[in-house]
Order: structure tokens, then sequence, then C-alpha cells
């Protein structure tokens, strides 16, 4: 890329104007430099299975997709949220959702390096695992939360049409990471004072949309923020990273969309300019009559939303008292009320919050409540966040149905007992 377009698209970028078009073209022939020898000079295999004689292909995960716990949705694995139920405060791996553009990548630890190069370092040099696990470790309680969590509901509550896939709430999981702090391992390349950004690439399988291979999942963020609290995670609840969730290493960056987290890091490139990828100039950014024309801001901080450990439709014995869970959470700060409804949104009541809310993790509830009439009824539930953030009945309309905030209207019915 001319270092003039570079200048030209730093300008946009600041002011939430990226083209989208012109930049998607540009960055499109972007290679990952050093990619293979990341992956110790093999090309790593992935988990996408041969096309079967159908010519259908799995989802490319690695672990099984019981279906009481997970909707399937192509590549991706949608947690089901009656699964959190008696569940503790972390979703364990195996219950954990899946959201891959391509495969997953089966990755050999002791062959893999991390490469880390790029204008914006005064030593740039590798690690291999074994020295990444020696350099000292920080354990966080951080949720991992799809920009695209709750889309479903732009089409099935607000009758708008977006593309992408289908989420109800089950795109995002929280979980105990293990790793070293990013800026430490900066710190040791030799992090220069005129370095902007920080881009992980992804050893997986490149992403191709509409004929176009568009290369490997990779999405810059700001230095500040690298600096600040993002981790490369070797451990997820106790154990090594599992294939899915990005073995060996994974960025960890907490509060923001899960698309940040790059999984199966291979290289990261730390720049004295502001770096592009079709992920932060065509994809993860607002379009449509409610944003800027030429789109909005690469997104980054999630908004606040709220589940009940309830099966979608479930059903409900009447005559009798059940405790109603939930869990509520926000990129922005520690949630501070939940307000539940069960006739709909006419009468609202204060949920009880209970145990630890880890502010970049999320906060469990729940609530008593007793039906006697038998009959459809919505669930609505509804958190505050510290910074006063909230759910909005509705959320403004965007082309890609990202970060649907909206209270979420859960149906049940009330059966006879
Ligand atoms: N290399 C790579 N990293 C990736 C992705 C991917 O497809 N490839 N998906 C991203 C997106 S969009 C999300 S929401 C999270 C999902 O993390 P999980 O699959 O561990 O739940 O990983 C992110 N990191
Ligand atoms: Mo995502």
């Amino acid at each position: 890329m001319p270092h003039e377009d570079l200048t030209h698209e730093a300008v946009h970028r600041r002011t939430g104007a990226v083209p989208r078009q012109a930049s998607a073209r540009d960055t499109t022939r972007t290679q990952a430099p050093g990619a293979e020898e990341a992956a110790g000079g093999r090309p790593p295999t992935t988990a996408g299975q041969p096309p079967a004689a159908g010519g259908r292909t799995g989802p490319g995960i690695v672990k099984p997709l019981p279906p009481e716990l997970f909707v399937v949705h192509d590549t991706n694995a949608e947690m089901r949220w009656e699964a959190m139920r008696d569940v503790g405060f972390h979703v364990p791996n195996e219950r954990f959702f899946v959201r891959n553009h391509t495969s997953t990548p089966i990755i050999d630890a002791t062959a893999w390096r991390l490469r880390l190069h790029g204008t914006g370092l005064r030593n740039p040099r590798s690690f291999d695992y074994g020295e990444l696990l020696a350099l000292p470790a920080v354990t966080r309680d951080v949720a991992i939360e799809c920009a695209g969590n709750g889309r479903s509901f732009f089409t099935t509550q607000q009758h708008q049409e977006v593309s992408g896939t289908p989420w109800r709430l089950g795109g995002i999981g929280v979980a105990r990471w293990r790793g070293v702090p990013l800026a430490t391992v900066l710190d040791l390349a030799g992090l220069t004072p005129d370095a902007v950004d920080v881009m992980a690439r992804g050893l997986d399988p490149g992403y191709v949309s509409g004929g176009v291979d568009l290369g490997p999942v990779r999405r810059p963020i700001p230095v500040a923020k690298a600096l600040q609290d993002v981790i490369l995670a070797y451990e997820m609840n106790g154990r090594p990273l599992p294939p899915d969730h990005g073995h060996p290493v994974r960025l960890v960056v907490p509060s923001w969309i899960g698309l940040a987290s790059i999984k199966w890091v291979g290289d990261i490139e730390v720049s004295a300019s502001p770096l592009f990828s079709p992920w932060n100039t065509e994809l993860y950014r607002m379009f449509g009559a409610a944003h800027p024309p030429q789109g909005g801001a690469p997104l980054t901080v999630r908004g606040v939303r709220s589940a009940f450990e309830l099966p979608w439709n479930a059903t409900l014995a009447a005559g009798r008292a059940h405790v109603l869970h939930g869990r509520s959470w926000s990129g922005h700060g520690r949630i501070t009320a939940v307000e539940v409804s069960v006739d709909g949104g006419v009468t609202w009541r204060r949920a009880q919050l209970r145990g630890p809310h880890v502010v970049p993790a999320w906060a469990r509830w729940h609530v008593t409540w007793s039906p006697q009439e038998t009959g459809p009824r919505t669930l609505l539930a509804r958190a505050v966040d510290e910074t006063g953030a909230t759910q909005p009945q509705r959320t403004p309309h965007n082309e890609f149905g990202y970060l649907f905030d909206a209270v979420v209207h859960h149906p049940v019915t009330v059966v006879n007992p």
C-alpha cells in the first residue's frame, strides 16, 4: 500500500470515516508477514472435515457440540443459556461458544513461534511457547462476546434486515484466563514512543468473502489499549487453551468486542503508522441510515446486555414459585442494578444481584416468580451499569446487526402443573 494511501486513510479513520470499499480493496492483498514462519515452518492443519458426499462440510470445530448445549450456525456454535443454570461464574471450556471465521487450526505448541515485528519496535524478536510461559503471568476473569451477539433480535423484535450469523444471546462466555500481559512482550521487543497500533494475526485459514480471500483474521488495537489490560493468554479455566479457543496462544482484550481477542496468534505487528485490515475498515463498523455515511468508527467497547438462564420457549408450571436466574454484563463498567418484568414490560421489579461482579466479566442475579395463570408470557431483563448506561427498548439499526443492546423479549409458556 503506498504511503500516501495510509496517510489518507489515517485521516479518515480518526474522523470515523474510513472509505469502505477502497480500504477493503487496499488491504485484501496484505499478507501476514512470517505467518508460515510463525507456525514453525509448517502450515497448521485444520479441523475442517473433508467435504462429505453431499458437499456439506462440518463446522470446523474440534470439540463436541451436543445439541443440548449448543446451536450450530455454520462455522460457529452458540451457547444455550439454559446450559448455564447451576453452573458457576465461569463457562466451562466444553460449553464456551465458538466463533470461527473459517476453521480451528491444529497447532503444535512446540513448533510454534510468536513473532513481533514492525516499525514501532526497536528490538523485533520471537518468543517460543516455553519462553512465554516463563514470563510473569496474570490471571483474570474476562468475558469474550461477539459483536454480533443478539443479532437475530434486529429481525425478530425490530423487523429489520441484517446480515450475519443469527445469534440469540449465546455469543458470550466468561472464563478465567491466564497468560502474559501484552505490555510485557511489547516492552521486551522495545516498543518505541511513536508506536500507534498493534495488530495480531491468526494462524487460521484465510477468510474468503464474496470470492475474495481477505487473509488471516487480524485487527489493530491502539497501543494505549494494548498496554492497559490485554493478555496473551495460554490458559482457559486452568487448562491449556483448547484448540477451538486459540491454542496455543490468543489475545484476550477485556471489554472490547470478541473480534479483538485474536485466536491462534502467530505474529504481532507493531506500527508507527495506523494499521488497516478488512476487520477495521469493511467489517465491524456501523453502516446504515442511523450512522455516518462512510460508516462509524471501528467497534471497540461492548454495551449492556442481560440473559435469562432459561431455554427459549421454556415451560413453567403455574401455581409454583420459580427462581428465575440470569446474568448481565457491560463493557463500560460494573452492573449496578437489574430489573425484570414478567408481564412484557408493564411492571418491573428489582432482581437480587449475587456474588462478585468483576467489571470485564458479568454479574449474576435472580428473582422469584409465582405465575398463576397459564398461557404465553414474555420475560424481560434490563441492567444498568455504573456509568449509567442501560438497555434501550430498541437498538438503532445497522446493516451488519452489531451490538444489539435492547431489552430482549424472552418467550415462555406457563402450563398446568
Ligand atoms: N484468528 C481468529 N481469531 C478470532 C476469530 C477468528 O475467526 N479467527 N474470531 C473472533 C471473533 S469474531 C470472536 S467473537 C472471538 C470468539 O472467541 P471464541 O471462539 O473463543 O469464543 O474470537 C475472535 N478471534
Ligand atoms: Mo465476533
